[in-house]
Parts: structure tokens; sequence; C-alpha cells
């Protein structure tokens, strides 16, 4: 397989309404789409970097000045096996493992195409719904949230994730308890405490969470490890695992009893497969974490979350949810609390062509021989 030509561009996005984490809020997103053209067919991945490196160092902007500098050049007429193959040229490149996941997904797709299979069955899944929950982001006030949670458990969401930072954290998350007693209701933290907190963090173990997701610094992998010894509740890593290595890591250090593979976060999907493995070898539930991606984004990770080790319900909601007209056709709906695998070639669902270049920023094409 080669790429022959490979088109990025940013799009921009307007969220429907705010979405706010403890590291700050966001609405207009600007997203990179790559679109891998070879051998007759077509492909298309997504860069998860935000506009600010809150969550990650990574932005759009870096990944763009990546993608373009050092990742594409290179990878464009370069001929190889699979996609598992497609980051060997750039290994040397340390680090933004979005921006190389932009790419690495894309030549999935392209491969997928190719062999006229779903994406889900190339990665070893299967084409069952895949339970998915929602993430509600931080309200101005607490009748807000409850209102917002409402609204989603009467959409059908399979789990409700809430956003939690200091002064928004306990008191919110019991009025979220009292009022849903029986619902599946996690928190996410965004990295927003210490181990000082230690003593808040465990007062919310009477809340019978899923789990917590992330409360601790990105770095804190140690810190994690001694916080998990002194909860009931499962800590769940995010922006903590970065690659293969961190999983590794983390599950040596017994960081964390349950881990968040968001494939834009981890370099691709032949890493998302790797921690996924690892992770079942363990018996460490796994899910698909979202970044607010548009469609193309989401159909990848809904066939990510299709393996047999995501066993919990990911972030992989409604394209309603998100915005007011997706860039996939068709949109990605919620049936009984779950999403249908596409069973067509690849991601399955047709990036809207004439939506994307009406949101389009800025372009660069590469092509090769
Ligand atoms: O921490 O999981 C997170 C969105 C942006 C950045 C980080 C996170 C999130 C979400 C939303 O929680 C997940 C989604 O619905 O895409
Ligand atoms: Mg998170």
């Amino acid at each position: 397989m080669k790429p022959t030509r490979i088109e990025l561009r940013e799009i921009r996005l307007p969220l429907r309404e705010v979405f706010e984490i403890s590291s700050g809020a966001r609405q207009n997103r600007r997203i990179l789409l790559l679109r891998v053209e070879g051998e007759g067919a077509v492909g298309w991945g997504e860069c998860v970097a935000a506009e600010d490196p809150g969550y990650s160092y990574e932005t759009t902007d870096t990944a763009w000045h990546v993608l373009t500098e050092f990742l594409l050049p290179p990878l464009v007429g370069h001929t190889m096996e699979g996609p598992e193959e497609i980051l060997s040229p750039v290994s040397w490149v340390r680090g933004h493992p979005m921006a190389k996941a932009g790419i690495e997904m894309a030549v999935w797709d392209l491969h997928a195409k190719l062999l006229g299979a779903p994406l889900w069955e190339l990665l070893g899944g299967k084409g069952d719904p895949v339970p998915v929950g929602v993430s509600v982001g931080l309200q101005p006030n607490d009748d807000d949230l409850l209102r917002k949670v409402e609204e989603h458990l009467s959409q059908g969401y399979a789990r409700i994730k809430v956003k939690i930072k200091p002064g928004r954290d306990l008191a919110m998350l019991r009025k979220v308890r009292d009022r849903f007693p029986h619902i599946l209701l996690m928190a996410d933290a965004n990295s927003a405490y210490t181990l000082d907190d230690t003593p808040l963090l465990r007062e919310m173990d009477d809340l019978e969470l899923l789990m917590i997701e992330q409360p601790l610094g990105h770095e804190d992998l140690r810190e994690h490890a001694l916080l998990q010894q002194e909860l009931r509740t499962p800590i769940c890593l995010d922006e903590s695992i970065r690659s293969v290595a961190d999983a590794r890591l983390a599950l040596e250090l017994d960081a964390g009893r349950i881990i968040n593979i968001k494939p834009g976060r981890v370099g691709g999907l032949a890493s998302s497969r790797a921690i996924h493995h690892l992770c079942r070898e363990r018996k460490i539930p796994v899910w698909c974490g979202g970044m607010l991606e548009s469609g193309i984004g989401r159909a990848h990770n809904l066939a990510l979350a299709t393996l047999p080790g995501f066993t919990l319900p990911g972030d992989i909601s409604a394209s309603r949810r998100y915005w007011e007209k997706d860039v996939v056709i068709p949109e990605f709906e919620l049936r009984d609390g779950a999403m249908v695998p596409p069973e067509g070639p690849g991601i399955g669902v047709e990036p809207d062509l004439a939506r994307i270049e009406d949101l389009t920023h800025r372009v660069r094409v590469f092509s090769g021989p």
C-alpha cells in the first residue's frame, strides 16, 4: 500500500454549547482532517489536538506544524505493508502523538477501504452495538447540571460522566447521586487535584462512582498509585497515558484500575490496540474516551470500541450532542443507549464534502511518486 496524495485541512466547527473542564472552556473547535489517497481509494482521519495546550501540550497549530514540516513529507509516496508501519519512517520524531495519530488513522481507513472491510473488523472487533455514555462539562450551577444529566438520561445514555474541579466537586456530585441513585455515574477531574486532596477524594467513595478519571497531574503516575491505595473507587487514567510504554508502567505501578483509551492521545489505532491487549491480559477494563471529535474521529473511536476489552461505556456520544450538523453522512445517533458500528468499508460513514469545504480555513496538499 502506498499513500500518493495527502490533504491536510483545518476546519472550524463550533460546538453547540460551551464545553468546560477544570483547565478551561472550549467552544470554537479548530479541527484538522486528513484525507489520504492511494491505489484508487481514499481514507480519512482526524487529529484530536485542541485549540489550547490545557489537556496536552499539542494544539491545532503545533499539530499543523509537525504534520506539514516533519510527518507528511516523508510519508507521502512511502510504500508499506500495512497501517501498523505507516509511522516507521518518522519514528525519530519525539512525542506529538495526536499529530501522528491523525495520519495513522487515515491510513487505517484507506487500508480497510482497499480490503473492502469495515475498520472494526480489521481491528479485531465485532459488529455488536457499543454501549455509550456522555461527558457533561462544568455547568454554571448545580440545577443546570441536574437538568443536563436528566436530559441525557432521557436520551438513553448508558453512563453519565461529570466534570469536576476544586470547589465544584463533592457537594455537587452528592446532589447528582441523590437525584439519580442507580445510574452509572463517574467523575473526571482532568488533573485538577494533588495528593493533599486525598481526604476529599476519599469522601467520594460513598458515592458509588464507577470510577474517578485522572484526579492528579498528567505526569503523576506514582502519586496516582499512592492515591489508589487510599480509595475504594477505581482510578481511571486518561492524560497520563500517551503511549504503550506509559500504559505498561501505569499497570506495573498499579496507578489505576481502568484505562481510558483515546486513539488520538496514544498515537493511533495500532498503539490503542496494543494498550487494549496489555490491559486485557491483566483484566484491566478499558473504554474509549473522546476529544470532542467530528464524525470522522468519532467513527474511528467507535470502530476501536468494538474490541472485546472495551467493557465500559465510552465517551462516544451522538453527533447532535456536539454539533448543529456533523461533517459525516449519516450522523451518529444513539440506539437504546448504544451506537451501531456501520457495516460499510473503512470508517463506514461518508464525509460530507460540501460541508467540509464550507468549514475549511486552510489546506495543504502533499503528493509523491
Ligand atoms: O478528559 O475526557 C476528557 C473533552 C476534551 C478533552 C478532554 C476530555 C473531554 C471529554 C469529552 O470528556 C469527551 C467527548 O464527548 O468527546
Ligand atoms: Mg478525561
